[in-house]
């Protein structure tokens, strides 16, 4: 399904009298705003095609209807999503769950959307029906060097089929670990993961990058052998220029400092980018800034701060996608929200007033450095956010928008009410 623009401007139009009204009174309080304007506008989020579908626990899963039923449809969902912010510009495959049988054809089918494809993200994490050798006890780190091979086979295909689609990285996220102490020699663990992450290096063409992904826990419940940023930094280090550490916000301990993880990669350059999600208690996938908006918009100031620092452009240099997993609202509505929790976070860090920041540190005022933050944090910036997107032609109020053009009850019409994407 494909909107049409003017079904979004007619919707813009009920709403434009009092939204000028709230973006003439904004304008005057905040300097350079055009400048904030462009930086908002140029800055996109990646959606995964495994965020399209509603997503399952161990426990069930609950079909909305109207899902993708097969990549085209994905992509045409990101498309929607897209015309609606004008900030998702682009779409992350999982291989093998999405796989484009002819790759010429898919990369024409997502620009008519004006989307591109960004990084492709391989999977030893669990095994395929056609599979010879299993992943039960792991992939790139198994003590069997035809397991290794296997994966790292798996992760060749996978850049393959993304130099096909015009994509510039492999994401790989491993579930390798133990689940009982003497289970794993942890040294060889870590050289037999660093040797087969070797053997994908090599492949990688000039202008790709490895983005190396961390988590402490789950599957395995004693040990995982990238488990942190410390252990996917060592990787990267040793991998060379090309690989980094990707951050996902889900993958930490309860109470982990991700801010500072962030500042320390930057200023190092191996900050990949970002997975964004949020979460209570683990790697919950709850939908960006729903629980902890302050800690996102933490991040997004070091984030800021730190590319600033080194002349890095805030909205190509790293990579920016979501990544999570919707069991009870609609998956379109769910990333809509997500998007906008990102761009608000970002848009309060680029109004955090940096220089008096510099001073309160320097003259370790604690209590104005607090005050300086929380300020930012505190201005409703959904106005900004709502002009960029009128300018670039997509909705005022995304969500409202889907809603009121009924645009999942035209997807149900279309694809029926007992469609599951694939994914998670
Ligand atoms: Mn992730």
């Amino acid at each position: 399904m494909k909107l049409q623009g003017n079904e979004i401007d007619r919707l813009n139009q009920r709403q434009i009298v009092k939204h000028k009204q709230q973006f003439e009174y904004i304008s005057t309080q905040i300097p350079d705003i055009e400048n904030i304007l462009n930086k908002i506008s140029a800055f996109n989020i990646t959606i995964p095609s495994w965020a399209l579908g509603t997503g399952s626990t161990r426990f069930g899963r609950f079909s909305g209807g109207g899902e993708p039923r097969n990549l085209e449809e994905k992509i045409s969902d990101v498309g929607l999503i897209h015309a609606l912010n004008k900030s998702s510009n682009s779409i992350s495959l999982h291989i093998p769950w999405d796989i484009p049988e002819n790759a010429s054809s898919i990369k024409d089918f997502a620009a008519q959307f004006d989307l591109h494809f960004d990084a492709v993200n391989s999977n030893t994490f669990q095994d395929q029906s056609n599979q010879k050798l299993s992943y039960k006890y792991g992939s790139l780190h198994h003590v069997d060097i035809a397991v290794r091979q296997q994966a790292i086979d798996h992760n060749i295909e996978v850049i393959n089929y993304g130099v096909q689609l015009g994509s510039k990285a492999l994401s790989v996220w491993l579930s390798d670990g133990s689940n009982f102490p003497g289970q794993l020699n942890f040294r060889r663990s870590f050289e037999n993961t660093l040797d087969s992450l070797q053997k994908i290096y090599y492949q990688l063409p000039d202008d790709w990058k490895i983005w190396i992904e961390y988590k402490p826990y789950e599957p395995n419940f004693y040990s995982t052998t990238i488990a942190d940023w410390g252990q996917s930094h060592l990787l990267a280090s040793k991998l060379g220029p090309k690989a980094s550490t990707l951050v996902d916000l889900g993958h930490h301990l309860q109470g982990t400092n991700i801010e500072q993880i962030v500042s320390l990669l930057l200023m190092e350059g191996k900050l990949a980018g970002f997975h964004f999600n949020d979460s209570k208690y683990g790697d919950d996938d709850l939908t960006v800034g729903s629980i902890n908006p302050y800690q996102l918009f933490l991040i997004f100031n070091e984030l800021v701060e730190g590319m600033d620092a080194v002349g890095l452009d805030h909205a190509n240099s790293l990579g920016w996608m979501i990544d999570a997993s919707h069991n009870v609202k609609d998956p379109i509505e769910d990333l809509l929200q997500s998007v906008q929790a990102i761009k608000i976070a970002y848009t309060q860090a680029l109004l955090v007033n940096k220089q008096a920041l510099n001073e309160a540190q320097q003259n370790n005022d604690v209590v104005m450095a607090q005050e300086i933050l929380q300020a930012a944090f505190r201005i409703d910036v959904s106005v900004l956010i709502a002009e960029a997107s009128l300018r670039n032609g997509g909705a005022l109020n995304p969500i409202e928008c889907f809603r009121k053009l009924r645009l999942r009850e035209n997807l149900i019409k279309e694809r029926g009410i007992n469609t599951i994407a694939t994914g998670l």
